[in-house]
Parts: structure tokens; sequence; C-alpha cells
């Protein structure tokens, strides 16, 4: 399907969605969430798909945010459907059924941070500049930054990137545990395209699965944690992946997954 703010190719079973508004930054407003939705349903139901990267065009910016024209002009009951469409997507991007890359390409900012949290992984290039300055605009961060990131980084660290609504940079974001890696801008993609295909490579259930008890467990106390691991794990023995798994490293071949 063809999309207007967003370009999406897939290749060998690695997909890459581009944001794709670099005017202005690429910020996120109703049209472009709404989109972004549509090409999660997408990619999700084709069945060829092992890794999603999310990266921004141009230059410039991952996402400069939530698009501050279109919200400057919203009454309560808007922003609040604003909000829901927001969190919906995020929700989208967090529980998509294979693992997820942020490639942060420059600004990650207010609800650009806040995807880029949703995803599993984020690497950033080394000139990004990351930061939740939505306080600087009267509001706070309202697509699940106050708490995706004090649970990533711890409570200390999150109040200070919220409540002071400034911009750090990306080495600085992987000290405090924010990105994964810091590569050259022109190096970027390449990595977290390598790092897709050395993903692709496993067992997808077993990848699915895997994202699914670390998320779910995250929230719950650590024996809830276990059990849904204990259950999840066993459920992979019915699967035709298991035992191809299995069988291929006894009989010292490369294993053929079929996603089931
Ligand atoms: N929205 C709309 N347009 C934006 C934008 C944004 N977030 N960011 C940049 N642009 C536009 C600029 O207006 C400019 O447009 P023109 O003037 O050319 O028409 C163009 O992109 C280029 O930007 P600049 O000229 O400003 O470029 P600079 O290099 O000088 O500066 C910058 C880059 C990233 C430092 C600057 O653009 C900037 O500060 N941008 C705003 C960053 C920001 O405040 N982002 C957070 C937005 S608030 C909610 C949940 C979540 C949210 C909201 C509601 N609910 C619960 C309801 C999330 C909120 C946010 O994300």
């Amino acid at each position: 399907m063809a999309y207007k703010n967003l370009l999406l190719e897939v290749e060998e079973g690695i997909a890459l969605l581009k944001i794709n508004r670099p005017k202005v930054l690429n910020a996120l407003d109703r049209e472009t969430l709404m989109e972004l939705q549509g090409a999660l349903k997408e990619l999700a139901q084709r069945g060829d798909v092992r890794v999603l990267i999310i990266t921004g065009e141009g230059q410039k910016a991952f996402v400069a945010g939530a698009d501050v024209a279109e919200m400057s002009e919203m009454g309560p009951q808007e922003a609040y459907e604003f909000s829901r469409l927001g969190h919906e997507t995020l929700k989208m991007v967090e529980e998509f059924p294979c693992p997820v890359i942020a490639a942060v390409n420059g600004y990650a900012l207010g609800g650009g941070l806040e995807l880029a949290l949703a995803c599993d992984l984020i690497f950033a290039s080394e000139g990004a500049r990351l930061g939740l300055p939505e306080v600087t605009l009267g509001i706070f961060p309202g697509f699940g930054g106050t708490q995706r990131l004090p649970r990533l980084i711890g409570k200390a660290r999150a109040k200070e990137v919220i409540f002071t609504g400034e911009m750090i940079e990306a080495r600085r974001a992987y000290e405090m545990g924010i990105v994964n890696r810091v590569c050259p801008p022109e190096r970027l993609l390449e990595e977290a395209k390598e790092v897709a295909r050395r993903m692709a490579k496993n067992g997808p259930v077993a990848l699915k699965m895997a994202k699914k008890v670390v998320e779910r467990g995250y929230d719950v106390p650590l024996q809830e944690g276990e059990e849904l691991e204990i259950s999840a794990w066993a459920n992979l023995f019915s699967t035709h992946d298991q035992k191809e798994g299995m069988r291929a490293f006894l009989e010292k071949r490369k294993a053929t997954f079929k996603g089931e």
C-alpha cells in the first residue's frame, strides 16, 4: 500500500519504515500516526517480515515530536482523541510481533523520542539529539514518555530529562542507557540492518514470544513473570521451529525456520 507520509520497503525479511515529512523534521500529525497504524498492520500481516527498522527521512531528524502546528489549534476533545491515537500507535510498535529497531538519525524529540522508546532497541547517529521538551511548551510527555523512560533508566535520570526539557547528545543518551549504540551517521542504517539480519536468522516464533515475555514480565512481580516464561517456553515445544532448531543442531546443519 502507498502512504503519503511514510516510505516503506521490505528486503529479505527486513522492513525499513521511514517517517517522511522532512520539511517539518518528520513531526507526527494525525495523518502520519494513522498511516503508521496502517503500515504496522500491513507489515504484521505479511508474514515475511522478521525485523522492522524505523527511521526518519532526511539528514536532520528522526522525528522532532508531535506536530506542534496541528496541536496548537486543538480543543480538549481533539487533544483527547490525538492522545488516544498516539498511545494506540506506540502500543502497536511495542507489541509488533518482531523486534523493532529505531535508527535515530537526528532529532528525536518529544513524541519522536517516545516513538523510539516504544521500539525494542535504539541505535543513534553521532550527531543525534534526544529529549522530551514538552514542558517548554506547557505540556508534559503524553505518548508514554513519563512511563517508558523511568522504566528504562530509572526515575531520577528520567526526571532530569523530563523536568529540564533539554536535549542530550547521543553519547550521553548511550551512557544513560537510553540508546543501545552510537554509530557514525553514514553507518547508522547499515549497522541497524546488520543487527536486524543477525536477528532475522533466528526462530521467528521464539523472537516473538521472547519479546512478549520480556514486555509483559517487566511490569509484573518476578514470580508472575517466571510463570509467563514457563508457559510461553513450554508452548514453543509445539512448534515446527523448536523441533527443526534442535534437530539442526544435533545434525550439525543450519536450521530452516518456518515461523510456525
Ligand atoms: N512540529 C511541527 N513543526 C515542526 C516541529 C514540530 N514538532 N519541529 C520542527 N518543525 C518545523 C519548524 O516549524 C520548521 O518549519 P518552517 O518554519 O520551515 O515552516 C521546520 O520544521 C524546520 O525546523 P526549524 O527551522 O526549527 O529547524 P532548526 O534546525 O532551527 O531547529 C529543532 C530544529 C528540532 C531544535 C526545532 O525545530 C525545534 O525545537 N522543534 C520543536 C521540537 C519540540 O518541541 N518537539 C516536541 C514537540 S511536543 C500528547 C502526547 C504527546 C505529545 C503531545 C500530546 N497527548 C497526550 C495529547 C507530544 C508532544 C510533542 O512531541
